[in-house]
């Protein structure tokens, strides 16, 4: 009886005085009350962890080596993140769950095939794999909280379509910190054992209305500032999304689905999660924190590679053919290299096989557009790189990662501006970073703060000049 472990407040007094049939509505309110579920859980993990650090609290987990000082600090375990853990070999496991499995596994819109992400992200927080209500109460919350204010609608409107989508992200989602619940909270003195809840609305706030400021900026630049619809509240988050950039292929809407499920989180070391909870550790609140994160994910060697990929198959396109032969496309990959650029899509700083994101994205492709030319390249594309970024000898990852495949399902579906894709990425990626942000501050993790050395003092350290 799971039910019974869930003990809004609301609901014990409820149950004292109503009818079985009144008690048992009320019963899955309370099943559908995510902030009632996290109420109850964040605590006992609290004390959990706490036990932990009290037994083995001094004990070491690894090593600090200088190359990994100087190396971008790859390989340091020096982070705790719940939501997702990424294997090298594996891929990522959302709460442990592998992508397949949670495409089996995740409540779909009604006829669909693909997960909705309100069930990832249930899952993402809570750990639990969500039930069809649970999911739909989230897409109806989500719905109902989407409305922007005035000032964040007229800077997007003001916003010259030179302004790169992510920078207009970015800027958009900063000044609606106007809004945050978290620092009216603070800036009244709450107590600290209350963040969370506060943390808590303003995610479920920050996503509601990602999907608004996304399409509105997708409009403004795009498609000479056509506005963007109206939200339909009996709809999922996807569905509304996609409607609102001006698309009803409910086959593109399932992408969607997709799209936004695998996105959502990869761990916590990488750059734009890594950032959202460093930022969020000074207390900014979850719109500061998220904006920065979003700067992070505009960097070509992380999200912006979704858009740099498209960029380069373009480039191939227009100076070899559309269909280039395997040694046409070998001479041009060399020539990437050889003028000091990476091929976009391929190698990961953790990863050492093919991305499980990609492959799930190549098996829609199969099901939906086999023949589509563009896919045909990025098949081929899939069988040259690899040996090649081998043949170089340093890159450690030859394989794809999520960004080789996401273009080409957009422009098979008619979103062909691909100086927009980073920002798909980064409504997705606020699914699991706000996920981890409500649990950061539901354990009162503190300020983040490593620290760094100077050369000077590393080379004394070890006696050396
Ligand atoms: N093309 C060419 N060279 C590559 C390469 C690629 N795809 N991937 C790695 N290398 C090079 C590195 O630039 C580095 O060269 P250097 O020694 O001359 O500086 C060398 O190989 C070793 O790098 P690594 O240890 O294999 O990778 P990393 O952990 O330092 O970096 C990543 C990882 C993703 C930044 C890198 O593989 C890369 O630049 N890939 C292309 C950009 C890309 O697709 N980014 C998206 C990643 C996924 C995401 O975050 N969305």
């Amino acid at each position: 009886m799971a039910l019974f472990r869930i003990t809004s407040s609301r609901f014990i007094e409820t149950a004292k005085i109503c009818s079985p049939s009144v008690l048992l509505r009320h019963l899955s309110d309370a099943s559908i009350d995510l902030k009632a579920i996290l109420a109850a859980k964040i605590p006992k993990e609290a004390e959990r962890i706490k036990n932990f650090r009290k037994q083995h609290g001094s004990s070491k987990v690894g090593e600090v080596t200088v190359d990994m000082m100087y190396g971008g600090m790859r390989g340091i375990k020096g982070l705790v993140c719940e939501t997702s853990v990424l294997d090298p070999d594996e891929g990522i496991r959302f709460r442990g769950y592998t992508i397949p499995e949670c495409q089996k596994l995740l409540p779909k819109a009604p006829c669909g095939a693909e997960p909705l992400p309100e069930g990832l992200f249930w899952l993402l927080i809570t750990g639990d794999i969500p039930t069809e209500g649970q999911v739909k109460a989230i897409s109806k919350q989500w719905a109902e909280r989407a409305a922007l204010p005035a000032h964040v609608v007229s800077l997007l409107n003001s916003m010259p379509n030179t302004v790169h989508p992510m920078s207009q992200l970015s800027a958009a989602v900063t000044v609606l910190n106007s809004e945050s619940k978290f620092a009216k909270a603070y800036a009244s003195g709450v107590h600290k054992s209350k963040y969370w809840e506060y943390v808590y609305e303003d995610s479920m706030d920050l996503i509601a209305k990602l999907p608004v400021v996304a399409a509105t900026i997708y409009r403004n630049t795009f498609k000479e500032g056509s506005g963007i619809g109206a939200i339909d509240t009996s709809k999922d988050w996807s569905y509304n999304f996609t409607h609102m950039l001006g698309y009803d292929n409910p086959d593109f809407i399932e992408l969607m689905r997709l799209y936004l499920t695998i996105h959502s989180d990869h761990e916590g070391g990488n750059v734009s999660a890594h950032t959202v909870h460093l930022v969020g550790s000074a207390l900014s609140d979850p719109y500061l924190s998220f904006a920065a994160g979003m700067n992070g994910l505009a960097g070509p060697l992380h999200g912006l590679a979704n858009q740099e990929v498209l960029v380069w198959l373009e480039k191939i396109r227009s100076q070899i053919g559309k269909t280039p032969t395997e040694d046409q496309l070998k001479d041009f990959i060399w020539k990437t290299l050889k003028s000091g650029q990476v091929v976009p899509g391929y190698g990961h700083a953790v990863l050492r096989k093919t991305d499980p994101r990609y492959t799930c994205q190549r098996e829609f492709a199969e099901k939906h557009l086999p023949d589509d030319a563009l896919y045909q390249l990025v098949s081929k594309v899939y069988k040259v790189v690899p040996p090649i970024l081998q043949e170089t000898g340093k890159v450690k990852n030859p394989w794809p990662n999520v960004d080789a495949h996401s273009g080409v399902l957009l422009q098979y579906y008619g979103l062909k501006e691909m100086n927009y894709y980073t920002v798909l990425f980064g409504v997705s990626r606020a699914l699991g970073v706000l996920a981890s942000l409500v649990w950061d501050r539901g354990l009162g993790l503190p300020i983040e703060r490593p620290k760094s050395m100077s050369t000077d003092a590393l080379m004394k350290a070890f006696k050396a000049s």
